[in-house]
């Protein structure tokens, strides 16, 4: 009931390293600003893995993960005007207060409102609502959708329609949101642009879907694992290329291959090398390349100056841009009025919540796109 502790099933990390365990949880009721949501579905995204596997510099533990997921508002804290009971929404990673320097900006989704405290687990009053064998869970990225029921911040709240499959939405939380909004928000590609994707996941695939929305006249789809490229060429793809068939840097090949380079280039990978090679792959004087990927902790980029001295152009997205509560709602209706969002095709698989863990072992094994977890 609304303002008592629900008990669910959750899948807690308890530590780095070590497999989910299903566990009985307790969930808070939300407190002023807070919206406790009953999940419907989640999916698996890399950087779940990225955290799991103790690689993120912001990492806390025990924790439960997830932020790619759909459900219904359950109860409201105090002062929520913005959803009720039983409205369906996305919980969002990139929260929008609408207030703050970042929210007022068009430059920028990076609100500042709660950042701090998701960042370390916890909600904006500095404490978690989360309790598992007597122990405080820290929260994930704002939203640990890897929960029956969860608590996340108004502001990380985006309403959308009540008749959208929550089942296939969920991927619009995060990997095809970032994808699509890394092309058409943050590199903002023009038609008849040459575009190279590196890295051909859910969110590859999804850059690779954007550049077809953008009318790019030619997409190279680059991964080492060919059995991407079937999927790739679904989505719009004209050139898969495989660096494992070629001795020279993949860059040097993109560039012969291109007569002198790509015009937008993105790593959807998260790592070093190929965020160099996706620079060094843009065509000299106008290239522009964009890091989706997530990188280790501690770990650095590296190019000679004179790339970006003669033209290229080096940036980076989160959630490709988008202002969640504000425009996630229409990403939604694009996918319900029919072809220009592509969601089913990503889906490779759907699982309960006891069988997170196999979501994860296919994803490492190569053999996902995305798992769908339904409650
Ligand atoms: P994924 O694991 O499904 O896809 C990664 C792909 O890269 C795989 O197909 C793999 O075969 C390929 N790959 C691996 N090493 C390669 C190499 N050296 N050369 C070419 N291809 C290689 O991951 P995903 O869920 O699509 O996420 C992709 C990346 O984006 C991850 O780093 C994730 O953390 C990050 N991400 C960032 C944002 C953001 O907002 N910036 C959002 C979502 C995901
Ligand atoms: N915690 C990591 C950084 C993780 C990161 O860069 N996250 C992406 C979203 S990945 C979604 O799958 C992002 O949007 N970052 C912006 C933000 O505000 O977190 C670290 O390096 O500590
Ligand atoms: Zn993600």
């Amino acid at each position: 009931a609304p303002g008592e502790a629900i008990e669910c099933l959750a899948a807690v990390a308890w530590n780095a390293k070590v497999p989910l365990s299903i566990e009985l949880v307790e969930v808070l009721p939300p407190k002023a600003g807070e919206v406790r949501v009953k999940m419907f579905a989640t999916a698996v995204c890399h950087t779940d893995a990225y955290t799991l596997d103790g690689l993120d510099s912001e990492g806390v533990f025990p924790a439960i993960l997830g932020h790619e997921g759909s459900g219904t508002v359950e109860s409201v804290g105090e002062g929520v005007t913005s959803v009720q009971p039983g409205d369906v929404v996305i919980p969002l990673y990139t929260a929008e207060c609408k207030e703050c320097k970042f929210c007022k900006s068009r430059k920028s989704n990076l609100c500042s409102s709660i950042r701090a405290f998701t960042g370390k687990g916890l909600m904006k009053d500095g404490t978690v609502r989360f309790r598992c064998k007597g122990q405080d869970i820290y929260h994930y990225m704002g939203t640990s959708t890897f929960s029956e029921y969860t608590v996340i911040h108004e502001v990380a709240c985006a309403k959308i329609r009540p008749d959208a499959p929550m089942e296939k939405v969920c991927l619009l939380g995060c990997g095809v949101t970032t994808g699509i909004g890394a092309v058409l928000n943050t590199s903002n590609v023009e038609e008849g642009a040459t575009v190279g994707v590196f890295g051909c996941g859910a969110v590859g695939l999804s850059v690779i879907q954007g550049a077809v929305l953008a009318k790019a006249s030619r997409v190279f789809a680059i991964d080492l694992n060919p059995t991407k490229f079937d999927l790739a060429k679904t989505m719009g793809a004209t050139d898969c290329v495989n660096p494992l068939d070629y001795s020279k840097p993949i860059q040097e090949v993109l560039v012969e291959l291109t007569d002198g380079g790509l015009d937008y280039t993105f790593e959807c990978i998260g790592r070093t090398e190929t965020m160099r090679a996706a620079l060094e792959a843009c065509h000299k004087g106008w290239g522009e390349s964009c890091i989706i990927g997530v990188a280790g902790a501690g770990e650095e980029i590296q190019t000679k100056p004179f790339q970006l001295v003669t033209g290229r152009v080096w940036r980076g997205t989160a959630f490709g841009g988008y202002k969640g509560r504000s425009q996630l709602s229409g990403l939604v209706d694009q996918y319900m009025e029919g072809s220009s969002i592509k969601l089913d095709e990503l889906i490779t698989g759907t699982y309960k919540l006891e069988e997170l863990n196999t979501a994860f072992d296919v994803l490492h094994e190569g053999k996902a796109i995305r798992s769908v977890i339904i409650f």
